[in-house]
């Protein structure tokens, strides 16, 4: 497996250092490319985050020397994959609070964990009359599981509106989540606003009413130090590819009481204890949800990404962000055509940055920064409810992560301004 390059202390060492992103960046090869004629700055983190050679090698190293089915051979190769793809099922368990191994469950990623609680648990337990409870700030991966599920069983969909500064506003929560409130499913962090929800606040309100509630970590888990008990999540959905892990795996941490009185979501093999030709029981968790061959590679390969963040230490990877963020909205806010969407504050507030430019499309400022090798995201980030609500049709986001330097920064703000000279003859 590939080493861990960077210079920063090691997972035993949880004192504050603060994060070199230059000697981080060596790590990731991609970073190296050239784009046109400019090195790689990549500020698309939140669609998905780049890989450090550890995950790379990892992958290479699994396809070389490991590569078998889990769970079922007992050749040595079948043994050693499947210890590795259960061990890094326990450093989930520990990244996430120290859960039990059975509260983890593979998925492809945050947008199946959460249709897996939309279709096991809530075709079961959601009925005509109940109300689930979102916010106006999800994306669709928290919106749409919920208003299918409502239309199939005539429940109401209830949304926490969002205030002027972009946060929540909580004055009316027991008038939203009330008695007949089944469930409550919010983000941790908008993947639009950077906006960092209250959850424990409003998760406490969900159990007040009996309500079950979900949270959508994909945001959240690769940026701060998630403590899934403390939050008191019934359920947590997150991705690995927005954490520097690979694509094609994600994870649906539940509670073992809810999940044991769950139903399969998908059938198949390995999902079972005993089948004949007119029955099927099914296996312990966290198997009876993960039917099929899993993504065996995505898992193994996700475990020197872990490794790599608790190395960093995820309070620092925090800072680091907090203090790039607070840069970034600095410098947004000396050019006089633009507006950031989202709080202007980073207390709690992660690093997706939106903003619009008053003349400029946020399509063709991405194209352009693209020309300068700057890779954004822009358009609606599958929030498209949101946008109506903010009366726009899209943004451009810069969002950052470790390897993201004040340099990277000033490369986008040199090129915005570049942008109004050659779209608006500025
Ligand atoms: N947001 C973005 O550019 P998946 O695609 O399943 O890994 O993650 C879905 C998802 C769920 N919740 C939130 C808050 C998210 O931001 C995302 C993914 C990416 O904003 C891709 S659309």
């Amino acid at each position: 497996m590939g080493e861990i390059k960077t210079k920063a202390k090691g997972p035993d060492t949880p004192e504050k250092f603060r994060l070199d992103p230059e000697v981080i960046k060596a790590d990731f090869p991609i970073l190296n490319r050239i784009i046109g004629d400019n090195r790689l700055v990549y500020l698309d983190n939140a669609a998905t985050t780049q890989k450090p050679e550890s995950v790379i090698l990892a992958l290479d190293d699994y396809y070389c020397k490991m590569n078998s089915n889990v769970h079922r051979g007992l050749h040595t190769l079948a043994e050693e994959s499947t210890a590795a793809f259960e061990e890094t099922r326990k450093k989930i368990a520990a990244f996430i609070g120290g859960v039990r191994t059975e509260e983890v469950i593979y998925t492809r990623n945050a947008t199946e964990a959460i249709n897996l609680v939309a279709y096991s648990w809530g075709r079961k337990n959601i009925k005509k009359g109940d109300r689930i409870v979102l916010t106006e700030m999800e994306h669709h991966a928290n919106l749409v599981p919920w208003i299918a599920l409502a239309r199939e069983t005539g429940a109401e969909l209830k949304y926490i509106s969002i205030n002027e500064n972009y946060r929540l506003d909580l004055s009316e929560i027991d008038k939203i989540i009330t008695d007949n409130t089944r469930l409550v499913s919010i983000t941790h962090m908008s993947n639009v606003l950077g906006t960092v929800n209250p959850v424990e606040e409003i998760g406490r309100a969900a159990h007040r009413n009996g309500a079950l509630f979900v949270v959508d970590g994909a945001q959240s888990a690769p940026h701060m130090s998630v403590d899934v008990k403390a939050v008191d999540a019934d359920f947590y959905a997150f991705s690995a590819h927005k954490m520097l892990g690979p694509t094609g795996i994600g994870i649906l941490y539940g509670k073992e009481s809810i999940l044991e009185r769950m139903e399969p979501f998908i059938y198949g093999g390995e999902m079972i204890s005993e089948v004949r030709y007119d029955f099927a029981s099914w296996n312990d968790l966290p198997w009876k949800f993960e039917a099929g061959t899993p993504n065996i590679a995505g898992a193994v390969s996700f475990s020197p990404a872990l490794d790599y963040l608790s190395t960093l230490g995820m309070d620092n990877i925090r800072d680091h962000e907090v203090e790039l963020t607070a840069y970034t909205i600095a410098r947004l806010s000396e050019l006089k055509s633009v507006k950031i969407i989202g709080p202007s504050d980073t207390d709690m507030r992660g690093g997706a940055i939106s903003f619009v430019d008053k003349d400029i499309h946020p399509h063709d400022l991405a194209t352009f920064l693209d020309s300068r090798g700057i890779a954004v995201r822009a358009g609606h980030h599958c929030a498209q409810p949101l946008m109506k609500r903010l009366g726009l049709t899209a943004t451009t986001r810069a969002s950052v992560y470790v390897y993201n330097t004040t340099e990277d920064i000033d490369k986008l703000i040199e090129a915005l301004k570049e942008a109004r000279r050659y779209f608006c003859d500025e």
